[in-house]
C-alpha cells in the first residue's frame, strides 16, 4: 500500500485531512491538550501511515489496537504513539473474500463512493446492487459513474438501465482518460472530502485517479480483449490528495464482494420491494406463490422486474447465512478468550 500527497513538503491542515466538528466533539479537554488527530493513509500488517498537521509518520499495529483502517482518526499522544481510534462517520465492511469467516474492514469516514462500471461486458445490474447494498450500509452516499462513455455507441442504453436501480441515485457517464469529462466530478471533490472508488478491475478506477489528480499516481492496465475483464492492477489501497482538497481512496477490483451484517443497507437498496412487501397478505410472505403477495402482483402488472425481486432475495438470504456465521465466530472467539484467562488465573493461583 502506498501513499501519495501531491506534494510532501505541504503540510495539510486539519481541514484538509477531513478533520470536522463531528470529531472535534469526542476530544476530552485532557485530550485537546495533549494529543494530536492523526489520519490513517494506508496500512500494512503491521505498520500503519497517518498523517497529521505536522506531516506523515509510520507507526506500528499493536495487538492491542482496535481494529482500524484507511480513513480512520486516530488520536496520538505527546510521544506520537497510539492513544484511541475516534468513532467513524461512516464505515465500508464486507466478508473476507474466501472460505474465511471474518469481517474484513475496506474504508472509514468516507464522503461519498463512486461505484464505478464500465459501458461494456462489466456492466451488470446485480453487481452494482450489491455496491449500493454496501454504501448504504455505511450510509455513505453512492453516485454510480459509468465510464468507456468514449468506447459505448449507446451511452444511453447503460443509463437507463442504471436508473432501474432507483430514481433518485445520481449516475454520470464519462471518459475517464479525460480531464474535461472528469471534472463533472468536482462537486463532490471539495476540500476534506474523502471519495472512495469501488468496482471491479478494469473498469478504470486508477485511470480516473491519475486524471482528476493530473499525474500518473496510480498504474493502470489494458483489459482483456475478449470479456472485457481487468487484470487486478492495483493491489492496495491508497489515499492520493486532489488539488481541490479531496481525498481520492483507490481499491483494487474486488473478486468477490460478500455481504454480511448489512441487512438495513439491503432493504434501502430494494425500498420499493421492502414497501410492495409491506402489503403482502402474510407477514412472512417469501413472494413466491402465497395468496395476497403485493410482490408478485407488481411484477405481473410489470412494475417489477423478476431480476430485481431475485436479486433481492438472493443478497438477503447471503447477508443471513454470513451474519450468523460471523455472529457464531465471535462467540466461540469470546468463549476462547474466556478459557485462556481462566487458565492463566489458575496457574498464578498454583505459583502463589
Ligand atoms: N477509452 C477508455 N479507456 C479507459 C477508460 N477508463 C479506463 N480505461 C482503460 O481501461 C484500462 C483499465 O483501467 P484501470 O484504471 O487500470 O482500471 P482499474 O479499475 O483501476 O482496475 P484494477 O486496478 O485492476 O482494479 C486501462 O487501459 C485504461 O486506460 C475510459 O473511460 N475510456
Ligand atoms: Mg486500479
Ligand atoms: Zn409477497
Amino acid at each position: 500500500m502506498r501513499v501519495i500527497l501531491r506534494n510532501m513538503e505541504t503540510k495539510l491542515s486539519l481541514g484538509q485531512l477531513g478533520w470536522r466538528h463531528f470529531f472535534q466533539q469526542q476530544l476530552s479537554l485532557v485530550e485537546f491538550e495533549h494529543c494530536q488527530p492523526a489520519r490513517v493513509f494506508a496500512q500494512q500488517r503491521s505498520l500503519l501511515t497517518v498523517v497529521t498537521e505536522s506531516g506523515e509518520s509510520v507507526i506500528p499495529v499493536l495487538p492491542s489496537m482496535e481494529a482500524v483502517t484507511v480513513g480512520d482518526w486516530i488520536l496520538l499522544n505527546d510521544r506520537g504513539h497510539f492513544e484511541r481510534l475516534l468513532e467513524r462517520n461512516s464505515l465500508f465492511a464486507r466478508k473476507a473474500a474466501g472460505s474465511k469467516i471474518e469481517r474484513q474492514l475496506i474504508a472509514a469516514n468516507v464522503d461519498t463512493v463512486f461505484i464505478v462500471t464500465s459501458m461494456n461486458l462489466d456492466f451488470n445490474l446485480n453487481r452494482l446492487e450489491r455496491y449500493l447494498a454496501l454504501a448504504h450500509e455505511a450510509e455513505v452516499e453512492p453516485v454510480i459513474l459509468l465510464t468507456k462513455s468514449d468506447l459505448c455507441e449507446n451511452p444511453e442504453f447503460y443509463i437507463s438501465e442504471a436508473r432501474k436501480l432507483g430514481e433518485l441515485i445520481d449516475i454520470v457517464t464519462l471518459n475517464s482518460l479525460d480531464a474535461a469529462s472528469t471534472t463533472q466530478l468536482m462537486p463532490w471533490c471539495e476540500e476534506g472530502k474523502m471519495i472512495a472508488f469501488m468496482g471491479s478491475s478494469g473498469v478504470g478506477k486508477s485511470t480516473l485517479v491519475n486524471t482528476l489528480s493530473g499525474y500518473s499516481a496510480q498504474q493502470t492496465r489494458a483489459i482483456r480483449a475478449d470479456d472485457d475483464k481487468g487484470r487486478h492492477t492495483t493491489t492496495g489501497r491508497s489515499l492520493h490528495c486532489l488539488a481541490s482538497g479531496a481525498l481520492l481512496l483507490d481499491t483494487p477490483g474486488m473478486r468477490e464482494l460478500q455481504l454480511a451484517d448489512s441487512e438495513s443497507g439491503i432493504e434501502d437498496t430494494f425500498a420499493e420491494i421492502v414497501e410492495l412487501a409491506s402489503r403482502c397478505k402474510f407477514s412472512d410472505c417469501q413472494h413466491q406463490q402465497e395468496p395476497g403477495c403485493a410482490v408478485r402482483a407488481a411484477i405481473d402488472a410489470g412494475q417489477l422486474d423478476e431480476r430485481r425481486l431475485q436479486s433481492y432475495l438472493k443478497l438477503k438470504k447471503e447477508q443471513a447465512f454470513n451474519s450468523a456465521s460471523l455472529a457464531e465466530k465471535r462467540a466461540q472467539d469470546r468463549a476462547f478468550g474466556k478459557h485462556v484467562r481462566s487458565v492463566m488465573r489458575s496457574k498464578e493461583q498454583s505459583k502463589g
